[in-house]
């Protein structure tokens, strides 16, 4: 294997268009962080870069639904974002973002080269243009029917109801989502980079050079590359971006996915001045940690990005993730269909490492897999709690109450002792192994086994059986089970930093060198401080409230499915202007008397004062709609209603909850006004 002298560990870049929930947590970022903690335990040298990705699309479209700006929206969520992975201990040497300075110098620049290079195919072509929004249309921009499942709602790069990739112009009937205005197509210029030029380099140095990459990373690019590669597009039409730095591009900007990876060099660049040794050193190992649906990006385009530019070193491996679902269905962050991060963070206060812990354990690292609180619950309970938090316990309430807290000396070795003792090098070494490998679950499992062996040498000597009779004997047990504990805090360091430092702070020592576990660690006469528990019980409550909040959830979305009610058959013009509707001010209102629904309301139309009976009664009280401007049919036939002549009928807007609502007039304007 090749020998490394320094190792640059990155981080898929979030798009800074929501918050992040926890599959980006079981993903990318945990099982990155215990990598990136693992080489500095060990003391290599090591650097994690993460950063907000700020640019494309999915930025401009949350600005467009929120009415807010593109910027607005990356600098909200970029700060969430950072706050999360800070709280969950994943530790950044420099969490960054691509609206910084320095990465729009840097992506700039990188094109230039490029360009200068002649590595670009400057080429025109006829794309869909909203001639009213003046502007090209970006794919997700686009709408209109699928031409395989007739969808009416077919994105122009990907139809969701069937699954299929789409061209914009295989789109029936489209529709730009700017104006509702059906697009032209019209003439414009952009930028390729000739992916097919790298072919034959790529699949020499994937399929033959990487055959250790895991089978879906290494699968996934089999496939790219046996289909064959053709030049793309690394600019588009937009306003928001990093800018094209060439002759005849202006209105345009890099694409997203060219200047988002180059976002890891700007970044290691803004972290330090000594960044290109970790570019550009032929004994540096980078390491990209992504999903699954970001691998053709990492694994094919970005490398022969790099490879055109010609400096730089490809990454060594690519331990991409599957997909983590919720509760059997998949997370979506538009039907908030997700744990957010944030909240956990305020539902379950200093839980951090219970969650890293379940999504490691539980971690998509081969197939998609899903997350369910009942499993959380399982794991903290049966796991956590019944394993790695009962026996440190255990130890540190023994040795206080045998022994003040002072760790006694260890008499002679029993074979079972030394037996015991000898394991404690093979879990290290078995967690080393599945780290090196990127098996983070298995890794996780043998962390664990130390814990598992704690519990068992203790069950097997009974150390509380034996204080009354060999009192000696129960001193060298004491001794070993605090060894195991003290290598514990090293071990899991990792995986559940906070319970490490906790553990260390029972302990009363500091971080023990990864290189010391297995051996005694801890001397005799070491005064140990009084300990709490590492881990509590998770209660059935806690978890149906969680469940609960999901099914609300479901339950809203359900309710948002039905609440856009299709629209009726086509009227004509002379149908609808039959319609008499006026703005009418209510003067009077009272109660019908023995109804529940019903006031009686007296409305100022400007043509007369009438009585109009309203089912509105459960949604308004009468002093509080008194001078309420509303929107009324003054031409219906009356209709008599508990006695009563209605003249005319309020409108009121009613959403799927049956919640009702005044149609008013945006500031006050005369009676009889009309509505059409
Ligand atoms: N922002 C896509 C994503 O969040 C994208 C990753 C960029 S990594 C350079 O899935
Ligand atoms: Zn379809």
């Amino acid at each position: 294997m090749k020998k490394f002298n320094r190792t640059l560990v990155t981080t898929a870049l979030p798009y800074a268009n929501g918050p992040v929930h926890i599959g980006h947590l079981a993903g990318v970022y945990v099982p990155a962080d215990i990598y990136t903690r693992y080489l500095r335990i060990k003391g290599e040298d090591v650097l994690l870069i993460g950063g907000s990705d700020e640019h494309g699309v999915p930025i401009t479209i949350k600005a467009q639904k929120e009415g807010i700006t593109p910027q607005d929206v990356v600098d909200k969520y970029h700060n969430i974002i950072k706050d999360s992975f800070e709280k969950f201990g994943i530790t950044f040497d420099i969490y960054s973002r691509t609206s910084s300075k320095t990465h729009h110098e840097t992506a700039s620049e990188f094109f230039k080269t490029l360009d200068n290079k002649g590595e670009f195919i400057v080429k025109t072509s006829e794309q869909y243009y909203d001639a009213i929004a003046n502007q090209f249309l970006a794919d997700r921009y686009i709408t209109g029917t699928c031409p395989h499942c007739n969808n009416d709602g077919a994105y122009g790069d990907q139809c969701e109801s069937c699954g299929t990739s789409l061209n914009a112009t295989d789109l029936i009937n489209p529709t730009s989502s700017i104006t509702g205005n059906k697009p032209e197509l019209k003439e414009t210029k952009h930028w390729y980079l000739p992916l097919d030029k790298y072919e034959n380099d790529l699949k020499k140095w994937i399929l033959e050079d990487h055959k250790e990459w895991k089978p879906n990373v290494y699968g996934q690019c089999k496939s790219w590359l046996d289909t064959g590669l053709h030049p793309r597009a690394v600019t588009r039409d937009l306003n928001w971006g990093v800018p094209v730095p060439a002759e005849g591009a202006e209105g345009k900007v890099l694409y997203v996915w060219f200047d988002a990876p180059i976002g890891y060099i700007s970044a290691t660049k803004e972290l330090t001045p000594d960044w290109e040794k970790y570019w550009k050193a032929d004994d540096s190992k980078m390491v990209h940690f992504i999903g699954k649906d970001n691998i053709v990006f990492h694994c094919i385009i970005f490398p022969a990005m790099l490879k055109a530019e010609g400096s730089y070193i490809l990454p060594d491996n690519v331990p991409a993730n599957e997909f983590l679902n919720l509760e059997g269905d998949k997370i979506s962050t538009s039907r908030n269909w997700a744990v957010w991060l944030h909240e956990y963070l305020e539902e379950f206060p200093d839980k951090q490492d219970v969650l890293r812990y379940v999504l490691t354990a539980n971690a998509p690292e081969t197939k998609d897999n899903d997350f369910t609180w009942k499993d959380f619950q399982a794991r903290n309970n049966n796991e956590l709690v019944a394993i790695l938090g009962n026996f440190v316990n255990r130890a540190l309430v023994l040795t206080h109450k045998y022994y003040n807290g002072i760790i006694p000396a260890q008499g002679e070795l029993t074979d079972f002792d030394k037996e015991t003792l000898a394991q404690i090098p093979v879990f290290k070494e078995q967690v080393e192994k599945n780290l090196e490998t990127y098996h983070f679950r298995e890794a996780l499992k043998e962390a664990m086994n130390l814990a598992r062996l704690g519990n068992k040498y203790l069950a097997d000597t009974e150390p509380w059986k034996l204080i009354k009779t060999d009192e000696e004997r129960v001193k060298t047990i004491m001794n070993i089970s605090l060894q195991i504990t003290a290598n514990l805090s090293t071990l899991i360091e990792p995986f559940l930093p906070f319970t490490a430092s906790k553990l260390r702070g029972f302990l009363n020592i500091e971080t023990l060198a990864w290189e010391n576990i297995g051996a005694n660690v801890i001397s005799n006469h070491h005064q140990i401080n009084t300990a709490s528990l590492l881990f509590e019980k998770i209660e059935d409550e806690t978890i149906q409230a969680q469940v609960d909040k999901l099914l609300a959830t479901k339950a809203a979305n359900e309710a948002e499915k039905k609440i856009v009610a299709p629209a009726k058959e086509n009227i004509n013009f002379d149908d609808f202007m039959k319609l008499d509707v006026r703005v009418g001010t209510i003067t009077a209102a009272e109660k019908v008397a023995k109804t529940k629904k019903l006031l009686k309301l007296t409305v100022d139309t400007g043509i007369d004062q009438r009585t109009v009976v309203s089912g509105i009664a459960e949604h308004y009280k009468p002093e509080e709609i008194i001078g309420k401007q509303v929107s009324i049919l003054v031409n219906l036939e009356p209709k008599q209603l508990k006695g009563i002549e209605s003249q005319g009928m309020i409108l009121m807007a009613e959403d799927a909850d049956g919640k009702l609502s005044f149609v008013s007039p945006d500031q006050s304007i005369k009676p009889g006004s009309e509505i059409r």
